[in-house]
């Protein structure tokens, strides 16, 4: 059986539109996984401590046979990959990937709280999740897109494709 699973992507450090560009090739390189697309991305100002650079975000829609946790570990292996350090909570890193959806499923353990705790907030997850699948809705069928239009500004600008890696 197969899920659509929803990733966000996240950088502020060493070439953060590069680290993005290599993240989407190694998830589309999973095990038991397809890469189905990729949003565009965005640059945003960082939610949270602001003596940080500006972010790029994505993200992408993969559909998997990988159960939700051997998901994260496999979005763990990525970004340690990219020498992801965890120093500061919310703080700069080269590579962020959060499990934002995963199917129909709500799960709320120790490592993994589905859909994203803080989606509802930003709007430099929410917006790629609407590029990639207009009609998306949470596990309790609230629209993606209500979110989207109820969720604090964080002055997102869309990158152009130039910019890419
Ligand atoms: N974890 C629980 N649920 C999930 C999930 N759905 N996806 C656990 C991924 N991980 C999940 O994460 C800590 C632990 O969360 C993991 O070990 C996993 O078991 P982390 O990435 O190591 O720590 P963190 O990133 O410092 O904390 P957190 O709460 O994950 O931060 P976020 O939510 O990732 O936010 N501003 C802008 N503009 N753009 C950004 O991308 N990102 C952050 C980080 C802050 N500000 C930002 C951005
Ligand atoms: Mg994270």
């Amino acid at each position: 059986m197969t899920t659509d699973a929803f990733i966000g992507l996240g950088s502020n450090l060493k070439q953060p539109a590069a680290q993005l560009a290599r993240a989407v090739s190694e998830l589309a390189a999973l095990p038991s996984t397809v890469l189905v697309a990729q949003s565009p991305f965005y640059a945003s100002r960082p939610v949270g401590p602001q003596d940080q650079p500006d972010f790029v975000n994505g993200a992408v829609w993969l559909r998997t046979s990988l159960p939700p946790h051997q998901l994260l570990d496999q979005l763990q292996v990525i970004e340690q990959a990219h020498g992801r350090e965890r120093i500061r909570h919310w703080g700069p890193r080269t590579l962020d990937l959060d499990l934002l959806v995963y199917g129909n499923q709500v799960l709320n353990d120790k490592r993994l709280t589905v859909p994203h705790r803080e989606l509802a907030n930003r709007d430099f997850a929410l917006q790629p999740l609407l590029d990639l699948k207009a009609d998306l809705a949470l596990p309790d069928g609230t629209p993606i897109a209500k979110l989207r239009s109820q969720c604090p500004d964080n002055s997102l600008r869309k990158l152009p494709p130039a910019d890419y890696p």
